[in-house]
């Protein structure tokens, strides 16, 4: 029953009476109030007018109930405000959380990008999560799920508008950064323990800092629309999970074309940041270990394991 008046309640833009759920639901309305006084008690934000009926005023809910319904086969922990989603993850791990085990925080404070960067979270208007993963893969090859991840994001957020990759870690739209992909490892010499995949997401932004203003972007600016952050998160599941698969049972070469049909620049000259030189070539593409192929401007093909773009 309570489910029930939830999905009339999520559907209806406007108020909808007892009444007429009663109706619809074919109970009586004490039923109804029943329910809406235990979604109520759950966190659930609904305004009761007179005359009216029942409205949720949150179209953005996220909690673990919300969660559990989208992706059965992740277990999901929500946590309303932390740090780090990431700094969460590797607590949960450290408690012997299993693969497939995903963190989402309704706020983050202090977000983390690659190489001690902050990560800015504007406060719940964002998809702050992380993914714990135990995949059978050695060392070397772990760096390719960060681009496995580029992938599935990519797809997901191309419902919202047009995206591009930027390599390694980074999603676009018309150029600016939308999406930031931060994959941490626990490892021994020889064999990978766990990995914890982390996603940051500017969904509803409105605004962002000075230093960001020209560079990034939110979903909502591009679509025009606010967009639940729910959504999001059950595409982003959604698409990792297809993508994994395919990388798990067939390796990274099939979804290398898939990597390179999102990637922006190809052909184009960048100048690539590494920890040893900067660098302004022409961009190739990616080879199968998920290097970058870029071209110097002699001529000599080179490939770069670990840098920045600047386009
Ligand atoms: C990243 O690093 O892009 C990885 C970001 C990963 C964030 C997620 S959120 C969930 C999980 N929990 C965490 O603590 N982290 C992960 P990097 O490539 O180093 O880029 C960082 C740079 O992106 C910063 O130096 C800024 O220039 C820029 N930046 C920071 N916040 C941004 C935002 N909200 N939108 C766009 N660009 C941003």
């Amino acid at each position: 029953m309570k489910e029930d008046v939830l999905a009339i309640l999520k559907e209806s833009q406007s108020h909808v009476s007892g009444e007429k759920m009663s109706e619809q639901l074919a109970c009586s309305r004490t039923a109804i109030w029943k329910a809406i006084s235990q979604l109520k008690k759950e966190g659930y934000p609904i305004e009761a007018q007179r005359n009216l009926g029942y409205k949720l005023t949150d179209f953005d809910l996220l909690n673990e109930r919300e969660l559990a319904l989208i992706a059965p086969e992740y277990k999901i922990h929500y946590i309303e405000q932390t740090g780090s989603t990431q700094q969460v993850a590797m607590q949960l791990l450290a408690d012997g959380a299993d693969t497939n085990t995903v963190v989402v925080a309704g706020t983050q404070t202090s977000g983390r990008g690659r190489l001690g960067r902050v990560w800015q979270s504007e406060k719940y208007t964002t998809v702050s999560m992380s993914m714990i993963i135990k995949p059978t893969i050695t060392l070397q090859h772990a760096p390719k799920l960060t681009l496995v991840a580029a992938v599935a994001v990519a797809r997901a957020l191309s419902k919202y508008a047009d995206v591009s990759i930027k390599w390694p870690n980074d999603i676009l739209i018309n150029g600016k950064k939308v999406c930031g992909i931060l994959t941490e490892l626990q490892a021994d010499p020889d064999r990978i323990k766990a990995v914890i995949i982390g996603i940051g997401i500017n969904v509803n932004n409105a605004v962002f800092d000075e230093s960001l203003e020209d560079r990034a972007t939110s979903l909502a600016q591009e679509a025009k629309q606010s967009i639940p952050r729910v959504n999001v998160i059950e595409r982003v599941l959604t698409e990792w999970t297809q993508m994994y698969a395919l990388f798990e049972s067939d390796g990274f070469t099939v979804l290398k074309p898939l990597w390179e049909a999102y990637a922006t620049s190809i052909g184009a000259t960048i100048r690539v940041r590494s920890e040893q030189e900067t660098l302004v070539c022409t961009l190739l593409g990616i080879t199968d270990d998920g290097y970058l192929r870029v071209q110097r401007e002699g001529g000599e093909e080179t490939l770069i394991i670990s840098g920045d773009i600047d386009l």
